[in-house]
């Protein structure tokens, strides 16, 4: 539901949280490169654990991320992970007016109004004004106050950690439809396919377990009938995963190259070039499915 009560019609303030509340959230962080996370003064496992979520997520996406909260976080709380990380406003000042001055994107977590951020709040309203940062607020409390450019404050929910892992998964999908956008395969989207590189890997810090995760995606797109996973697992040799719905065996792919498989899952390596190999592969599957 938005409720744009904005003057400049910029600010979007939505009170259940929906895909279109997350596009507005995901366009924030796609284009911010610095990004500090906060929450409320005296935190609690809500406002961290959200922060150590989108930490994580955040830093795979390649942002620079720091979280920086009004209080020092009590060290009980360090069970939760990277909250030995956490900045307390009140403790560095200088430094942390510093990293606010280079901010592109401040997130507050478990909170929507900004005098829960304490003696942060008189700096927070002057980056906004000069609009030298963005803001998004993610909350599940009543009586959101409207201060941030996308607000997404939904008090149907238990906790801001809900929300915080819908938008997690709106980022996942949003971030490998971009890789689809490029990589669907035939003009019918029958086949698709994604390519992992050893430097997308590094880049995101990812394991090649996590990529097979991907398939959920591919295969789940209504057209599509075979879905192939191409990762690079060192300087000369790449993996191909490969999954089929129905009665397409995709087991005989994997053979011709030494691998296998059942009919709808199968896998096999390569040292062939991996252009000449992709060639290949697409070949054999246009012929399978026709
Ligand atoms: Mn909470």
């Amino acid at each position: 539901m938005l409720n744009g009560n904005d003057n400049n019609n910029k600010k979007k303030l939505f009170l259940e949280q929906s895909d279109d509340a997350w596009q507005f959230a995901f366009e924030l962080v796609a284009s911010s490169k610095r990004i500090v996370l906060s929450t409320h003064e005296n935190s609690d496992c809500d406002g961290l654990g959200s922060e150590s979520a989108l930490f994580q997520v955040l830093k795979k996406l390649g942002k620079e991320v720091v979280i920086l909260n009004p209080t020092k976080v009590y060290e009980d709380f360090y069970v939760i992970p990277y909250m030995n990380l956490a900045m307390a406003f009140d403790d560095s000042i200088e430094k942390s007016l510093e990293i606010l001055q280079n901010t592109d994107l401040f997130i507050l977590l478990d909170t929507n109004h900004l005098s829960r951020t304490k003696n942060m709040k008189p700096h927070l309203i002057d980056y906004f004004r000069s609009k030298s940062m963005s803001a998004l607020c993610i909350d599940h409390h009543l009586d959101p106050e409207d201060f941030a450019d996308v607000m997404v404050c939904d008090s149907r929910m238990a906790s801001t950690g809900e929300l915080v892992f819908s938008f997690i998964k709106y980022l996942e999908k949003r971030y490998l439809v971009q890789l689809l956008d490029k990589d669907i395969a035939d003009g019918e989207n029958r086949i698709a396919y994604i390519v992992i590189t050893q430097d997308m890997l590094k880049a995101t810090s990812a394991s090649i377990f996590e990529t097979e995760r991907l398939f959920e995606y591919l295969i789940g797109i209504r057209t599509v009938l075979v879905a192939l996973l191409f990762v690079q697992i060192n300087d000369i040799e790449f993996k191909l995963s490969l999954r089929s719905k129905g009665d397409i065996p995709v087991n005989f792919i994997a053979k011709d190259y030494g691998g296998g498989g059942h009919k709808n899952a199968a896998g096999c390596k390569t040292s062939l070039p991996f252009q000449t190999f992709l060639s290949e592969v697409l070949a054999s599957v246009t012929s399978l499915i026709n």
